[in-house]
């Protein structure tokens, strides 16, 4: 089969694991990096072996022969980007989240459309090991007809000295974390019809809210509450850990510290762990997240190719609208029907 080509725009933290878990796949291969500061283009290029470095988009899209682009820059600029390689025909995966406003998600969804490319969110949290593991357990039935979900993503991790433009978003967590989070809600439990989102700024040195709480009505009638927190200093830390407890009419499930899940019914608790796969080019303190690129990646390949794919444009769409009625509900005290 012949080797999809592709450019990484984007050079900072995570092209550092998003181009480490392409080259995990055969048939993909990475021609050209860019980055409006070169010398970080560069830096990445000789750490991965990519042979040519842009400081101008343009251009690359100009020179090089690809069949996409992956775009993880800074989310203000992925609409402009997704754009210009729509306009060469080329397929686009984009970062989460998709664009920094809804109306822009909707329209680098509809730019693809209307251009006829592929448009995928390379969203990871879904393809965490526990959680794929946790979900196949549900489609059992094991647990009955399940009623309540609580997923939970709560620390006091630094996540700023990575990435430190996170402390200049006027929205913060719901956006960048709620992005993950509500998107395992859809996951775990479909779509919602309505949400009820609270908010809070604890850390005082960053712009936007570092605390969210968010109730859903799901359309299936689960209850599903999502909580988000950077501020939250636990006897144990978490970070990266998505815990969840699922109640169904015969059992439930929970996904614990250290990736164990237990699941129980009248018959008692069954115990199992099942941890992220390692790679040596991962950061430790990240590999749960950093190792589901991998999965991630190999579902968007195979959307690439032509198949099926869970996180498209126009599915992750429906988690972008999450994301902003929940700041619509947090901004009017009220709940929002979606
Ligand atoms: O994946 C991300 O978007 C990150 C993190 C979950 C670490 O906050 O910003």
């Amino acid at each position: 089969m012949e080797k999809l080509r592709f450019a990484i725009f984007g050079t900072g933290f995570w092209s550092n694991y998003q181009i480490p878990g392409w080259l995990e796949l055969d048939g993909v291969e990475c021609v050209a990096a860019y980055n409006r500061t070169k010398s970080k283009a560069q830096a990445v290029a000789s750490k991965f072996g990519i042979s040519n470095v842009y400081d101008d988009a343009a251009t690359l899209l100009e020179n090089e022969d690809l069949d996409f682009v992956d775009i993880c820059t800074d989310v203000d600029t992925h609409l402009r980007f997704a754009e210009m390689a729509a306009d060469k025909g080329l397929n686009v995966v984009c970062q989460k989240p998709l664009a920094a406003s809804l109306e822009a998600a909707e329209e680098l969804v509809s730019v693809c459309r209307e251009r006829d490319v592929r448009l995928f969110a390379n969203e990871n949290f879904r393809w965490q090991a526990p959680l794929r593991k946790v979900k196949d357990i549900v489609d059992t039935g094991i647990i009955g007809d399940v009623f309540k979900v609580r997923i939970s993503f709560v620390s006091a991790f630094p996540v700023f000295e990575n990435q430190p433009f996170l402390a200049d978003l006027d929205h913060f967590i719901v956006a960048d974390v709620g992005s993950h989070i509500l998107d395992v809600v859809r996951f775990l439990c479909g779509e919602a019809k309505s949400i009820h989102c609270l908010t809070n700024r604890i850390n005082p040195s960053i712009k936007g809210e570092d605390v969210a709480n968010c109730f859903m009505d799901m359309e299936n009638g689960i209850h599903c509450f999502a909580e988000m927190s950077y501020a939250s200093i636990m006897e144990k830390e978490q970070f990266p850990q998505t815990f969840v407890l699922l109640e169904g009419s015969k059992g439930s499930i929970v996904l614990d510290h250290g990736f164990e899940i237990r699941v129980t019914t009248r018959s008692g608790t069954e115990k199992e762990t099942v941890a992220p796969k390692m790679y040596d080019w991962l950061d430790p303190e990240y590999a749960l997240l950093h190792s589901s690129i991998v999965d991630t990646q190999k579902n968007i390949l195979e959307g690439l190719r032509g198949g099926e794919a869970e996180t498209t444009g126009e599915d992750n769409l429906k988690t972008v609208k999450l994301v902003w009625k929940a700041y619509e509900s947090a901004e009017t005290g009220k709940i929002i029907n979606l």
